[in-house]
């Protein structure tokens, strides 16, 4: 065949911790792929949008309190219920540039120490979600992200949770994972998440197939 355009869309990932520049880099990456005439679309998650996705976000802002376990299902049922459009998307040819995902469910609710609520405990109800073709793992250690100034407002915000963020992120490195140095420049960034992100498109129009969660 003559065509170029891909069999499937790839599912690019950013994960990281507090201002590490997901949204510089997700905005930035959408906006590029664009300028190559690559169909490509930005999702974040938590989608605040959706009933499920209002009750995380008053969650986060403190206006609720609910239990670690059930608010934990209630960001992987977030994800969940974007998992037909997003394979949709996908095998339309669509690329998914993501904002975080189920590392950061699992991470972030491991973080937070309760007994019973481990990483294998964490990671269940993900399991068998899409999997990305390529997470880029903005790294930056708290003191550089600190110069990009005070923490926000919201729940998981504060120095301590964030440690035990990356700790927990170190813990769930798979074979999708680029760490990239997040400290560089915006441009530096841009350069080595446009490189991986080449790779994934490649990597899917060689026919790679759609992977699942935690395989
Ligand atoms: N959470 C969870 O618990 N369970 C889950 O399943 C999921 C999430 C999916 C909300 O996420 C919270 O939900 C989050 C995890 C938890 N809690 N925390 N922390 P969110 O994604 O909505 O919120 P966020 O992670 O706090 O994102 P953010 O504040 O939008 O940060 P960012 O996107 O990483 O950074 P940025 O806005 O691109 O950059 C931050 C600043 O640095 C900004 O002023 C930039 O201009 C600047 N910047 C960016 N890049 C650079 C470079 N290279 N050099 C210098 N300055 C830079």
């Amino acid at each position: 065949s003559t065509s170029t355009k891909p069999l499937r869309g790839a599912f690019i990932l950013f994960e990281g911790g507090d201002r590490c520049g997901k949204t510089t880099q997700s905005e930035s990456l959408v906006k590029h792929l664009h300028s190559k005439g690559v169909d490509a679309e930005l999702w974040k998650f938590p989608d605040r949008q959706t009933a499920i996705g209002q009750m995380i976000n008053a969650y986060l802002q403190g206006k609720t309190e609910t239990d670690d376990a059930a608010v934990h299902l209630l960001f992987s049922a977030n994800r969940w219920e974007k998992r037909d459009a997003m394979l949709a998307a996908l095998s339309a040819g669509r690329t998914l540039v993501v904002d975080r995902y189920a590392y950061s469910g699992a991470a972030f609710t491991a973080a937070k120490g309760v007994p019973g609520l481990d990483l294998a405990w964490c990671k269940a109800p993900d399991s068998n979600l899409p999997a990305p073709d390529a997470t880029i793992f903005l790294s930056i250690t708290p003191e550089a992200a600190a110069k990009r100034g005070g923490y926000g407002s919201e729940r998981y915000e504060k120095e301590e949770m964030q440690k035990g963020v990356a700790r927990k992120f170190e813990q769930l490195k798979d074979a999708t994972w680029h760490s990239v140095d997040a400290s560089m420049s915006v441009e530096a960034v841009e350069a080595e998440v446009r490189r991986i992100a080449d790779a994934a498109l490649r990597s899917c129009e060689d026919g790679r197939p759609v992977q699942y969660l935690w395989l």
